[in-house]
């Protein structure tokens, strides 16, 4: 459970360090699972039966020569990501940074960055990827599988972001920012003037191996370069709220899943969606 002080922390920053919610041999099984699901490869999953959303290096087009693993929806096809997804000590607090009693997964994403050679996440907000749901106030709940540090591509956060509105067409003037050494200078941006954080001054976010690390969906954030000699496994869960509305309009990957007209509720958009709390309670293992 959260005190008082993380949650505001939370509301000042965009982001919060949870602190620890696996042990050794959490993060062992996550590690084998995660090679499992590697090992198996994009395609060697059944086209009929559980697969991941998505399974790609998502950087390939753009950097050939380097890679991030992105696996969308890996508790698909994995019993210890689908406990993980209702972990209660993460599912509490994500109810209570949001204030809702009603939590849905919109989605999971594994995101591997390979010793030396791993990719670049450019800076950029959540909820505008996500133009299929509305409100934009998802939060995230993103667990390290290895210690993120500044030399294997930890995220990096920009604190009061959350409160600047949509600002995606101006990070993606910043998608030049790869490097641990200059992530942070992003440039050419003001503060609107009644916002409660004045100035830019993104930081390195580093998490410890089995940390949660909680974000809102309108935070600016991203990860450089991997150059080191260790690997950077890490999975973000994405919560919605039972507030939360399809909007027929948009395109994301997770489209294809939902099965709602335009304007219903996300908590009857199907098994793709798994509720992790009603009224205020756990709800029963997915699946
Ligand atoms: O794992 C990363 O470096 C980026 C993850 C991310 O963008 C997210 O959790 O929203």
């Amino acid at each position: 459970m959260l005190n008082r002080r993380q949650i505001a922390e939370f509301h000042r920053n965009g982001f919060l360090n949870g602190g620890p919610v696996l042990d050794d041999a959490g993060i062992q099984e996550l590690r084998d699972e995660l090679q499992r699901v590697l090992d198996t490869g994009p395609e060697g999953f059944p086209e009929e039966g559980p697969r991941p959303v998505l399974f790609h290096n998502m950087v390939r087009e753009r950097e050939p020569e380097r890679c991030v693993w992105q696996i969308v929806n890996i508790w698909e096809v994995s019993d210890a990501y689908r406990r993980l997804i209702h972990h209660p000590l993460i599912v509490e607090a994500i109810s209570q940074l949001t204030g809702a009693e009603e939590l849905l997964v919109w989605h999971d994403q594994i995101q591997y960055k390979p010793p030396g050679h791993g990719g670049v996440t450019s800076w950029h907000q959540d909820a505008p990827l996500w133009p299929i749901i509305r409100p934009m106030t998802p939060v995230s709940a993103w667990v390290a599988l290895d210690d993120a540090t500044v030399e294997n591509g930890c995220m990096w956060m920009t604190p009061g972001s959350h409160r600047w509105g949509n600002q995606i067409e101006f990070l993606r003037t910043q998608a030049h920012l790869k490097q641990a050494g200059d992530f942070g200078q992003i440039e050419g941006f003001s503060p609107p003037d009644d916002a409660e954080t004045s100035v830019v001054e993104p930081r390195p976010w580093p998490v410890q191996a089995g940390e949660v690390s909680f974000h809102h969906s309108l935070t600016w954030h991203g990860s450089p370069f991997n150059h080191s000699q260790t690997p950077r496994r890490a999975i973000a869960m994405h919560y919605m709220t039972g507030e939360s509305r399809f909007v027929a309009s948009g395109q994301h990957v997770m489209k294809a899943f939902v099965d709602l007209p335009d304007g219903g509720p996300m908590n009857q958009a199907g098994e793709h969606f798994p509720s992790v709390m009603r009224n205020g309670k756990m709800a029963a293992l997915a699946g």
